[in-house]
């Protein structure tokens, strides 16, 4: 029998080693490409009856052979794209727009093993209390606006952040694995719209959308001007341990207009955030009531307010206790942030949506979404007026009004409903326009970023298709746009896809943008058959330092370091109803295979894949106790659940990892309560 035991041990050895090898051998004949084109006579003979057999345009084929990437070449750029009221961030290559991988982020994830008992996730641990809002569990989130780390205004790819518009949330990504590390909730407002990092990622900033009343209260509308208000949360990143730190973070309170997008500035203008507004009307809405609708009554006034702030001066009246607390949270009242002058505003036209600062700080972009310009503001002629107190005014709360055109520099007639600008590398500017689903190429006037043509000057269109929302440029918000690549993030796609029902895939749209002037080329189109990505960062590959495989084995991925439960053999440790089998997982088995437990029994799984393979991923489900792992080489996952029916459950790996997969297998035994031996002297 032993021996039996023995020499199927060496079969699957050998098994193992042969698909190893097989897997080497494979991964070696990457860049071992034919010469390319070397016949090309034959090559144009066989592409050209595939051209004929499908129809294609000229234009198809170059931009086909600008996209394609053949099988074991990479992609040059990754993008991150939110991934809307699905939750999560997708990560999507360039120029194939394949996608690459989906981070599980505000919703639950079963291939990732997120949400469904792992500890080692924000849904399992202390790092998940923003996973919570009043007590409950929120599982799921609109994630809007991706932030990658930025080193001196330049990504540096070591994490991602994201918001939650829907319950006011912020989750940090760490890049060496692709995982969501943290989920933080603002305690003094329940929804969100703007999230970016400064430029060394010192604070990721949150800005409120809709304006209510402090720290989840409760207040009359009647009462909006006194007791509802806009902020902006300042969470502190500790790059270091790769968390957010709730205790060193502050908020401003704002008059109760609704902040909407937030870019900080950089190089000459960091130090300061620009922040639009709408609603300064203070429209509170009530169509049922005979009211104006919200969408004429925020829609009055010709200008709202871009919020200029000194963020850091406002970090210098916190550290000096200029703040009070709320809901655990240090708030600089708005009266402190008049005294301290932290805030001004700027007019900026009409019902303003996009705020975007220039790659050399300088220039400000607004774009308003009734208004066929964007608006740009010189940050020195600010930073002037200012000191010189050019101000027009004051608005209802006492915050002064910087004079218009003293610091306006120049108005680019773009189109309708301009919404979002990027930039490259070329000293071109680019701005979505929503109304006639189209993005507009025009030269910024800046002497760092200086394009052929006259500054501030449009100089051409592409057509997308349609109702774009973003457009995400190669590092297009950094101090170095990379160029070469727009993605037009559309709404909507309607006729560009086979009808798969009502409900339609959004369209993302990628545009050649190497060519000057009036040469933008459409390259593809990527269906995206899941919520709706707002905003998108585009990165080059080569700044992304992800892991092959864990560093060492017994891992712990949410706190990147050894896990106090990794173990190289198994064990099964019972400490009065809790039973922790400590398991190993390596091709093709679990060790232990069979388990025993009593009902009742809270049962802890502790696995460590001994894997040291590149992509020798297992997984772990036990049927009926809605937990599902995914354990990448040399990671520990711990997964929890009362064992509270009796019954037998195999429990199985979920990859197909091996030839012997399926056998990858055990038994969870739970024995039932009256099987139980009473305790002696009952
Ligand atoms: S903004 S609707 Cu990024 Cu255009 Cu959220
Ligand atoms: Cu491990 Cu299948």
């Amino acid at each position: 029998m032993a021996r039996l035991q023995k020499s199927w041990f060496v079969v699957l050895i050998l098994l193992v080693v042969i698909f190893t090898i097989g897997l080497h051998l494979g991964r070696s004949k990457k860049g071992t490409v034919t010469e390319p084109l070397a016949d090309t006579a034959n090559f144009s003979e066989s592409a050209m009856s595939i051209v004929k057999e499908r129809g294609l345009h000229p234009d198809d084929i170059t931009s086909a052979l600008s996209t394609f990437v053949p099988t074991g070449k990479y992609d040059d750029h990754v993008m991150f794209a939110s991934g809307g009221h699905g939750g999560q961030v997708f990560a999507i290559g360039l120029p194939s727009m394949r996608l690459l991988r989906t981070i599980a982020v505000f919703t639950p994830e079963p291939w990732q093993g997120y949400g469904f008992g792992v500890k080692e996730s924000p849904f399992g641990s202390p790092e998940g209390e923003g996973v919570f809002r009043n007590g409950k569990l929120v599982n799921w989130g609109d994630s809007h606006h991706p932030a990658l780390s930025e080193t001196n205004g330049d990504y540096d790819g070591e994490f991602l952040f994201i918001n939650d518009k829907a319950n006011g949330r912020i989750a940090v990504i760490d890049l060496r694995d692709f995982e969501t590390k943290q989920i933080v909730a603002n305690p003094l407002f329940g929804n969100d719209h703007g999230a970016a990092v400064t430029p060394n990622t010192d604070y990721v900033i949150e800005g409120s959308q809709y304006a209510t009343p402090v720290g989840h209260h409760y207040a009359q509308l009647s009462d909006y001007q006194e007791k509802y208000r806009g902020m902006l949360t300042f969470w502190k990143f500790n790059r270091a341990i790769g968390r957010i730190e709730p205790k060193n973070s502050f908020a401003i309170e704002l008059p109760p207009y609704w902040q909407d997008l937030v870019d900080p500035g950089k190089l000459v203008s960091d130090g300061w955030v620009f922040v639009n507004s709408f609603n300064t009307e203070m429209a509170t809405g009530g169509v049922e009531e005979g009211n104006p609708p919200f969408e004429a009554g925020v829609s009055q006034r010709d200008m709202d307010y871009l919020h200029v702030i000194n963020w850091k001066k406002a970090e210098q009246v916190i550290r000096n206790g200029g703040f009070k607390e709320i809901e655990g949270m240090r708030v600089i009242s708005l009266e402190t942030v008049l005294k301290e002058e932290l805030l001004y505003f700027i007019p900026e036209p009409k019902s303003p949506h996009g705020v975007d600062v220039s790659p050399s700080g300088k220039h400000i972009v607004i774009s308003g979404k009734l208004d066929p310009h964007v608006t740009i503001y010189d940050f020195n002629h600010i930073m002037d007026a200012i000191a010189k107190k050019e101000f027009e005014g004051q608005d209802p709360y006492g915050v002064p009004v910087i004079k218009f055109d003293a610091v306006k520099i120049a108005q680019v007639e773009v189109g309708l409903g301009p919404l979002h600008t990027q930039f490259d590398n070329q000293g071109y500017a680019y701005t979505s326009l929503f109304l006639e689903s189209s993005v507009a190429r025009w030269t910024l006037g800046d002497d760092a970023y200086q394009a052929p043509e006259n500054p501030w000057t449009l100089v051409g269109k592409i057509p997308i298709h349609y109702n774009v929302g973003h457009i995400s440029t190669a590092a297009g918000d950094t101090v170095h746009p990379d160029g070469g690549y727009l993605v037009s993030l559309n709404k909507w796609s309607v006729d560009r896809f086979p009808n798969v029902g009502p409900l339609l895939p959004q369209n993302l749209q990628l545009i050649d943008i190497k060519k000057p002037g009036d040469q933008m080329k459409l390259l593809y189109d990527m269906p995206i058959g899941n919520g709706e990505p707002h905003y998108a960062q585009i990165i080059s590959m080569d700044k992304i330092k992800a892991w092959e495989v864990y560093p060492e084995v017994g891992w712990d991925p949410l706190h990147q370091q050894k896990s106090e439960k990794s173990t190289l053999e198994s064990k099964v440790v019972r400490t009065g109803n809790t039973v922790e089998i400590f398991t190993t997982v390596i091709r093709s088995h679990f060790d232990p295979e069979h388990v025993q437990v009593k009902q009742g029994d809270r049962v802890i799984f502790h696995i460590t894949n001994l894997e040291r393979t590149y992509d020798a991923t297992h997984g772990f489900t036990v049927s009926d106790y809605n937990v599902a792992a995914s354990i990448e080489p040399g990671e520990t996952a711990s997964i929890d659940f009362i064992a509270d029916k009796p019954g037998v459950y195999p429990y199985y790996c979920l990859e197909f990892c091996s030839a012997l997969h399926l056998e990858m297998m055990g038994y969870l035994l739970v024995e039932p309560q009256e099987m139980q031996a009473p305790a002696v002297g009952q």
